[in-house]
């Protein structure tokens, strides 16, 4: 399997983080890149090659304009404005206040287009999200021009970022960008499961109203879990969309028989709407050792994981996302690659046999 990787992912290096009501060294950092680069050569998986540069057009097909133009210029103006620090939102247009104006003031517009305050922007941001979803679009090119399947070591991720919104360590939706960009180039339905700790907001949002993605999601509950305001059961799609987004909240701490067993609910769900390709948002913070997540996954596990995302047989993309637990990510996405891989090697196989028999 080809991994597709940028240098330029490197250029997002935030040194803070709102964590606790601390500002920490952010958990979303370069060195997870290392760890997984470190593994997948001694995998012997293989080759990691560069992404060329695909530029904005295939951003501006799932994010709003302005907010791309914000993402660009943010940290000069905040700058220029004199901040010290780097640009964190602290004021939002909340419920009781208007939310039809976009001010002039870098300030305002921070906590406009922000839906969460622990992601600040830093020199090198918008830069590293260039980079990072360039490197999701080659992943995709590649397994849409070859059918086999790919990786994409997308930093900074990219599923809780919305139309016209950063936050959850994401600005642009790799994942998003990618979908529609596979639509664009003649495929016909999409399928989107996301496995990270985390609800993905951002990409549901983006598809929620469409038939052309289904987003498949297992997650931390919302009630307890960050994001917290979207991600419930009961968002099953609108208008057009109804039917084509399914919302699986866990508990903390749920074990990983019953994990995979919803799994298996999410994969019965693809199979059943007919789909021409699959993207995995992949976040390995469904690790038991993750530091800000609370499921229990063993790395072992994660080889399962690869086995049973095989079983649906299609075309498939897989986009990094989060896992924090820096000394395990590398082989934890090794293994569900290497799982996947296997598992394949053997469908295929067996589906040799079955044709000389
Ligand atoms: C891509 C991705 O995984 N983004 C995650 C963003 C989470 N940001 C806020 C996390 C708040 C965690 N608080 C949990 C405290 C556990 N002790
Ligand atoms: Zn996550």
């Amino acid at each position: 399997m080809l991994t597709f990787y940028s240098e330029e992912s490197r250029l997002r290096q935030a040194r803070t983080e709102l964590h606790d009501g601390a500002l920490v060294t952010p958990f979303e950092c370069p060195e997870r890149l290392d760890l997984v680069l470190k593994q997948l050569r001694q995998s012997g998986l293989g080759d990691i090659c560069a992404p060329k540069a695909y530029g904005l057009e295939p951003v501006m097909a799932v994010h709003d304009a302005d907010y791309v133009t914000f993402l660009a210029n943010c940290w000069k103006q905040w700058v220029a404005a004199g901040h010290n620090g780097e640009a964190i939102p602290n004021i939002w247009p909340a419920r009781t206040m208007r939310g039809d104006r976009i001010p002039r003031s870098i300030s305002g517009q921070l906590g406009y287009y922000a839906l969460a305050a622990e992601t600040s922007i830093s020199e090198g941001t918008f830069e590293a999200a260039m980079a990072s979803k360039d490197v999701a679009l080659g992943a995709l090119e590649h397994t849409l021009k070859t059918g086999e399947p790919s990786f994409g070591l997308c930093r900074p991720p990219g599923h809780h970022a919305a139309f016209d919104q950063f936050g959850g360590y994401c600005f642009f939706n790799n994942a998003a960008v990618a979908a529609q960009r596979a639509l664009d180039a003649g495929k016909r339905r999409v399928a989107i499961l996301d496995v990270d700790f985390h609800h993905g907001n951002g990409t549901q949002q983006i598809f929620y109203g469409r038939d052309d993605v289904l987003f498949v999601s297992l997650h931390g509950d919302p009630e307890v879990t960050f994001p917290y305001y979207l991600g419930y059961a009961d968002e099953g799609g609108e208008g057009k969309g109804e039917g084509f987004n399914f919302n699986y909240p866990l508990l903390p701490g749920t074990s990983v028989a019953t994990w995979l067993a919803t799994l298996d609910q999410a994969l019965a769900q693809i199979k059943a709407v007919d789909c021409d390709c699959l993207i995995v948002s992949l976040g390995v913070d469904i690790f038991e050792g993750d530091p800000i997540s609370a499921f229990t996954f063993t790395s072992a596990d994660f080889t399962v994981l690869g086995e049973r995302l095989a079983q649906v047989g299609l075309p498939s993309v897989f986009l990094m996302e989060g896992g924090y637990a820096v000394d395990a990510i590398g082989v934890n996405v090794v293994n569900v690659l290497q799982g996947f891989e296997q598992a394949r090697e053997k469908g295929l196989e067996l589906h040799l046999n079955k044709g000389k028999g």
